[in-house]
């Protein structure tokens, strides 16, 4: 027989081997996507990320070989020797990747017993486990580098680190060397070094356990992922681009859906507002000092004693009149919800979760008890589906006090005593297993039991923020990335932080701006609204502990920048809103690092520091201190300067060309700009309308029949400039019965220089009426 395999079996595009080991099945579940499973904990997948049966019909040949199997699809090869040597093709035949066929050979740096005596010592020593019982070990090229994995702290480029996921809630400012945070996204990008045919795959390790990754820290012969238990089951993607696979990994997984326009607006934060005074005060001073905001969050205090589903009374006046006050001031009231319940007799909560059997137990049958919050708690068991539709019935409590959405917390889950311990009992949908099983999931179940409260019990498109996911979490949820510092270390961090999540699905994310712990400084805090203005979601937050963070406490120079800022951020929505839309259905992160349009570029495959919003502006955020001035690389194409108007010009190479083909190789420009305090530098890709609104605000503070279009005009380099542009209500799901409007706007080749009279040859094509109209289109600038 063929390889180490006894016999095999094809059913369509299902082949189940057979060796001594068991079986392995290798499903080709579409054309570009083998799914590679050993059932070796339970023979089905259970998929927590994936939603039903996403296999599409397509040709698969299989071919017997002497010492393989070979698989072909029209997309893709692989070639079987053993469960241990499994090589995938391109399809011109080029090998992508290949299972490392040695020893692993983990890291050491004392021996076994200078490890005991430095433990001995209170030494902490990181001890990797040599062989994990669920492991695959890839053959490392030179030139690979790795994108994506959710929030890891660090760098852009993940090759040589090592990471881990386990979601945590660890209290020190995290550093590059923390492993893992509060999110498991076991997605990756491998970019393959040579620049011509810039060549990548995704590999995406479908397992909840404490799982391991090392992208060549221990050997640069070979990277692995691992897991301490459940099934080998990991997904290959293949296609032309990154865009191509991040397309095909949210198609597996699930494109996040459409948001509400008013939650691309302005956030403001802070643990500590903990009366009806203060909001109201918060709320005034937002509008007296024109600061533009669509949100005021509370954070646990409104709460009684910190019980979820109650308000506090004492503090709290009125809770309804309040959110009725600040709803018709245009901001919309966002409400933290912990997963832990509070221990009391009596709280219906608590009583209902009893007697229906609602929380995890210990391995003895008792309800288990840690700290949190409200003190003694006990946590819903997110895995059944009957505690998720309990709890989705709960929101509308919320819904009917006038809140607008829901932020979730400590949902790792989180306690005042670290992890919970492994053994204690939950639940995998109609099966009883562990935390250590459940412990990567609870946020994303949580999440996903909000979100359907809130789709059934509302008819706005669920606005829900969260803390820890999984891979999959974006249909229900938006992300912001937990407890950073008010440090320069985590400004810095943001970019490959916020761009890797876009690159694994969660794209509609953002930091607290400004910093939660710590104080922040002027200049810190204007830099880093500098930075949340075009992250996916803008939100200042900070600690009980930290000193004040709203605009207003600022120097006045700092709250003009403040405001400056958010200003754009609200000229800017439609477009940002067209970025939503296309992340919800092509799965393009609305925030993303260079290399993924221009993964041919050498160039920006390190680059750390600039970002694209959206496919047609760059921008280059200062997050050094003192910094005025700061290098810039362009990729080759036509760029303007978004403040100064200049523009720079740069040969494209061949196959150069628009986002997804991967653009040219290194044919860009390193440039040095000016950045004052009060400027981020920013550079529209030459090709482009800009579409802007008038400034608001809050979204819908000009009715949307009122509303004028302003449009600015970036030519390429034949004169030519092009946009889509997308309209609907911005709250409910009429865009699904065709309620909205989809335009292009196009200035063809007015040629010879003469730029400015393009504007008024501008041609709006209607590709999809069934939404009011702008009031107005108006050419606000031709450059
Ligand atoms: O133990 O609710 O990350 O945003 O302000 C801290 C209080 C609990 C952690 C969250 C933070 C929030 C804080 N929470």
């Amino acid at each position: 027989m063929f390889g180490s395999f006894i016999n095999y079996n094809q059913e369509g595009s299902e082949i189940t081997l057979q060796d001594t080991y068991g079986k392995l099945i290798l499903t080709c579940v579409t054309d570009s996507i083998l799914n590679i499973f050993s059932p070796d904990y339970t023979d089905d997948h259970r998929s927590k990320a994936i939603e039903d049966d996403k296999r599409v019909a397509c040709d698969v040949t299989v071919t017997e070989h002497e010492d393989h199997l070979e698989i072909t699809t029209s997309s893709m090869s692989a070639r079987v020797y053993s469960r241990d040597q499994i090589e995938l093709y391109d399809v011109t035949g080029q090998l992508l990747c290949a299972d490392y066929q040695g020893e692993r050979r983990p890291l050491q740096y004392l021996s076994e017993r200078d490890i005991a005596l430095a433990e001995s010592e209170g030494h902490e020593v990181r001890q990797r486990p040599a062989r994990l019982p669920v492991q695959s070990a890839k053959l490392l090229d030179p030139g690979d580098q790795f994108y994506g994995l959710g929030d890891k702290t660090g760098v852009l480029n993940k090759r040589s680190y090592e990471y881990e996921n386990w979601n945590s809630d660890l209290p020190d400012p995290q550093e590059d060397n923390f492993v893992s945070l509060y999110k498991s996204i076991p997605f990756f990008i491998v970019l393959k070094g040579d620049t011509k045919n810039a060549s990548c795959y995704g590999i995406f390790f479908d397992n909840t356990f404490h799982s391991y990754f090392d992208f060549g820290k221990e050997s640069q012969e070979y990277y692995y992922f691992g897991s301490e238990n459940g099934n080998l089951n990991y997904y290959f993607f293949t296609g032309k681009s990154m865009a191509d696979i991040v397309s095909q990994y949210t198609w597996l997984t699930g494109k996040m859906q459409l948001p509400q326009l008013w939650t691309l607006g302005y956030h403001q934060s802070r643990w500590g507002y903990d009366t009806e005074e203060k909001f109201r005060d918060i709320a005034k001073k937002l509008r007296e000092h024109s600061i533009p905001c669509d949100s005021i969050h509370f954070d646990i205090d409104y709460m009684d004693q910190f019980k979820v589903f109650t308000w506090n009374t004492s503090f709290f006046q009125d809770e309804m009149k309040l959110l009725s006050d600040l709803r018709d001031q245009g901001f919309k009231p966002v409400t933290i919800i912990d997963p832990g319940v509070k221990v009391e007799s009596g709280y219906h909560i608590y009583k209902e979760g009893l007697e229906e059997d609602y929380f995890v137990k210990t391995p003895e049958g008792e309800v288990y008890v840690n700290t949190v919050w409200p003190g003694d708690s006990v946590f819903p068991d997110f895995g059944k589906p009957a505690v998720r539709n309990w709890w989705a019935n709960k929101q509308k409590y919320l819904i009917d006090l006038g809140v607008a959405g829901v932020w979730n917390d400590m949902n790792e889950p989180a306690s005042f005593n670290g992890p919970l311990p492994d053994d204690i009992v939950f639940t995998d949908e109609n099966r009883t297993t562990n935390h250590a099983e459940m412990h990567n999931v609870y946020g994303h179940n949580m999440a996903r039991a909000t979100y359907e409260g809130w789709r059934k019990h509302s008819n706005t498109r669920p606005f829900v923020i969260t803390r820890a996911c999984y891979a999959g979490s974006q249909k229900y949820t938006i992300a912001w990335t937990g407890d950073n510092h008010s440090i320069w270390t985590h400004l810095r961090m943001a970019v490959p932080q916020l761009c890797n999540l876009g690159l694994s699905g969660m794209s509609y994310a953002g930091t607290d701006v400004g910093g939660f712990g710590s104080d922040v400084t002027p200049e810190l805090m204007a830099r880093w609204v500098q930075l949340g203005c075009f992250s996916p979601f803008f939100r200042s937050h900070c600690a009980k502990f930290s000193a004040n963070q709203e605009p207003w406490v600022m120097p006045p120079a700092v709250l003009d920048i403040f405001r400056k800022y958010v200003e754009l951020r609200y000229q800017l929505l439609p477009y940002i809103y067209d970025a939503a839309r296309e992340c919800a259905i092509t799965g393009q992160p609305m925030m993303a690092p260079l290399v993924l349009y221009w993964q041919k570029d050498a160039n920006v495959r390190e680059l750390n520091d600039e970002f694209m919003l959206g496919q047609n502006l760059l921008i280059a955020p200062v997050v050094e201190q003192g910094q005025t001035k700061r290098m810039v690389y362009l990729p080759a194409g036509t760029w303007y300067n978004y403040w100064t108007g200049e523009k720079y010009e740069y040969e494209t190479g061949d196959g150069a060309g628009g986002a997804g083909d991967g653009g040219a190789g290194g044919a860009g420009r390193y440039i040095i700009v000016d950045a004052p305090l009060d400027t981020c530098p920013i550079f529209v890709r030459g090709g482009t309308i800009l579409p802007k609104y008038p400034l608001q605000q809050y979204v819908d503070e000009i009715a949307p029949a009122d509303l004028k279009l302003r449009l600015e005009i970036y030519p390429d380099k034949n004169n030519n400039a092009e946009y889509t542009h997308y309209r609907d209500n911005g709250t409910d799901f009429a865009y699904e019965q065709g309620e909205y409007n989809l335009y292009t706007f196009k200035t063809n080749n007015h040629g010879s220089g003469s730029h400015n009279q393009i504007g008024s040859e501008l041609i709006i094509d209607k590709l999809h009426e069934g939404y009011i109209d702008y009031a107005e289109i108006i050419i606000e600038k031709v450059l």
